[in-house]
């Protein structure tokens, strides 16, 4: 029992989040080391949303709210830490969720799938990966044919960078969520958000009740205006 009044107490229940997705099959032995480093990136940013996070995050909202067929692509930490938040997200802005796992296993998919339908999912994709990412040897180069292989935008929180790099090759729009602003995902992605997921998915679910009453038109001058590589540079330079 962690109290409440610890310093680090958001920090630890977060662990506990991740520790408690390890315990039943959700989380992989490697997501907690992934968590483990982004912690350490999260340290360095000072455990909030900086104003780069929050305008790419407006970015990608405005661009998730004018594609055509969005996907969020979900993994094992993004279902121990924000399943509820996923789900809705996924209704807010019309987007398909698909399971889609780096250490994938029969099991896991399936536990992660009956994990974000016990928060209210209808459809979730993952199970039925019959279609590759040219040049991706690994599991998370299989995917739904009805999912991220259609997708024109794909939501990937935590993602591995010769994926993301796959899927731009694709002529997908790719929105990152990492807290690394100097990984190859974070540099290749269409926007970046260099935040926690925990903070950012409940911030785009605020982002798409705001915004999904502008016109077509309002949403293209907000994608227009974003420049990820120099949005990632004010990370770097800590131009909060
Ligand atoms: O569930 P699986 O099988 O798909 O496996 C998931 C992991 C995370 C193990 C897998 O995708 C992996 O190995 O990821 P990487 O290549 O270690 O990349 C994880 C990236 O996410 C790193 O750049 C971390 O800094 C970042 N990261 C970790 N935790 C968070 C995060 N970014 C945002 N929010 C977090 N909570």
């Amino acid at each position: 029992m962690i109290p409440k009044d610890h310093p680090r107490y958001l920090s630890l229940m977060i662990r506990e989040r991740l520790v408690r997705g390890y315990e039943s099959g959700i989380v992989c032995t490697q997501g907690l080391i992934a968590h483990g480093r982004g912690e350490a990136f999260d340290y360095l940013i000072g455990e909030k949303t900086t104003k780069a996070a929050m305008y790419a995050t407006r970015a990608a909202v405005a661009t998730l709210l004018v594609a055509k067929y969005p996907i969020i692509s979900v993994n094992g930490n993004t279902a121990a830490l924000v399943p509820d938040e996923i789900v809705l997200l996924s209704e807010n802005i019309n987007a398909i969720i698909e399971v889609n796992l780096f250490h994938r296993t029969e099991e896991r998919v399936n536990k992660i799938i009956a994990h974000l339908k016990a928060y209210g999912a209808t459809k979730i994709l993952g199970k039925r990966v019959y279609k590759s990412i040219p040049g991706i040897e690994h599991e998370r180069g299989k995917v739904d044919e009805e999912g991220i292989y259609r997708a024109d935008t794909v939501l990937v929180p935590l993602e591995d960078g010769d994926r993301c790099e796959a899927l731009v090759r694709m002529g997908k729009t790719v929105i990152a969520i990492d807290l690394n602003p100097l990984s190859r995902t974070s540099k290749t992605a269409t926007i970046t958000v260099v935040d926690n997921v925990v903070r950012a998915v409940p911030n785009m679910i605020k982002l798409s009740e705001e915004l999904r009453y502008m016109n077509k038109r309002e949403l293209k001058e907000i994608i227009d205006a974003f420049d990820n590589e120099l949005n990632l540079q004010n990370v770097i330079k800590h131009d909060n």
